[in-house]
């Protein structure tokens, strides 16, 4: 399996995804169609999918001209406000992109119909995650169409239950803004210090944050952290539903102390 990052837009993040055996390949929310065309030229390889996350202009509205680039392409996704859909998924569904086997997870809440991908190869060798917007690094999406305990079963249920070693692919380069809230709700946490000074040194080279893992996500992201007495003693809950909603509010109205 490889994957290639394409940025897209002001912050948004496209992925090709290449099965190394068939030559096959997967778009993850081609937002700008002629650098996927281009990419799909570049490394030689068939484009027969395309995975969509959510309905947001910003990672399906590159569907219909894409499309009518390349006919004949397969496009996934859970919300029939997707451009172009050709097949609707919903939780636990699964198929193949060359010899890669792709699972779809609902996670509802950024949107109603939102769904990451969880894709590995053979004998499930190479786990990743394309998260969209419910996943970033060290955060998760706003929630625009759902609530608190949607997100806890997205992050905790099901994503948390990947193998640790899983790399995750999120949809925007949000990890430096993500870090400083982060630093806010647990000021002792060293994993997240850390986890700042590589991301700021990749940021000032202009080079991606992504990906992480759903190992790492669970030491520093405060999202996947309602469970920890730190992170809900932070909130002043203490259960993680209550939290999870409590965090989202408060980083809605986050504005980092300015440096200067
Ligand atoms: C930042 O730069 O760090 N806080 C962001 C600001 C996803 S894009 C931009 C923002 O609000 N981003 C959205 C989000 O969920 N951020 C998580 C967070 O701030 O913690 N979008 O483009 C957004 O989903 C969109 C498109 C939204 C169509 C609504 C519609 Br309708
Ligand atoms: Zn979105």
């Amino acid at each position: 399996m490889r994957v290639r990052l394409l940025p897209a837009l002001q912050d948004n993040y496209m992925y090709l995804l290449v099965d190394e055996e068939s030559n096959e390949a997967a778009i993850v929310d081609p937002v700008e169609p002629e650098k996927v065309v281009e990419a799909v030229k570049q490394e030689g390889v068939k484009l027969t999918s395309v995975l969509t996350t959510h309905h947001h202009w910003d990672h399906s509205g590159g569907n219909e001209k894409l499309v009518s680039l390349q006919q004949g392409l397969n496009v996934y996704g859970g919300d029939d406000r997707i451009p172009a859909l050709t097949n609707k998924v919903s939780h636990d569904d699964k198929f193949k992109v060359g010899s890669l086997n792709i699972q779809c997870l609902f996670t509802p809440c950024h949107t109603s119909g939102h769904i990451c991908f969880y894709v590995t190869g053979q004998d499930g060798q190479d786990p990743a995650v394309f998260t969209g917007d419910t996943l970033f690094i060290a955060g998760c999406g706003k929630f625009f169409e759902g609530q608190p305990d949607q997100m806890y079963n997205a992050l905790i249920n099901v994503l948390s239950n990947l193998p640790d070693e899983t790399k995750v692919y999120c949809g925007h380069e949000y990890t430096v803004s993500n870090l400083r809230f982060a630093e806010h709700v647990e000021p002792s946490n060293f994993d997240i210090k850390e986890k700042m000074s590589w991301a700021q040194v990749q940021r000032s080279k202009d080079t991606p944050t992504i990906p992480s893992t759903i190992g790492e996500e669970k030491k520093y992201n405060p999202f996947m952290r309602v469970r920890v007495k730190s992170v809900q003693d932070h909130v002043g809950q203490s259960e993680g539903i209550a939290t999870m909603g409590a965090l989202r509010t408060e980083k809605d109205g986050f504005k980092p102390k300015s440096a200067i």
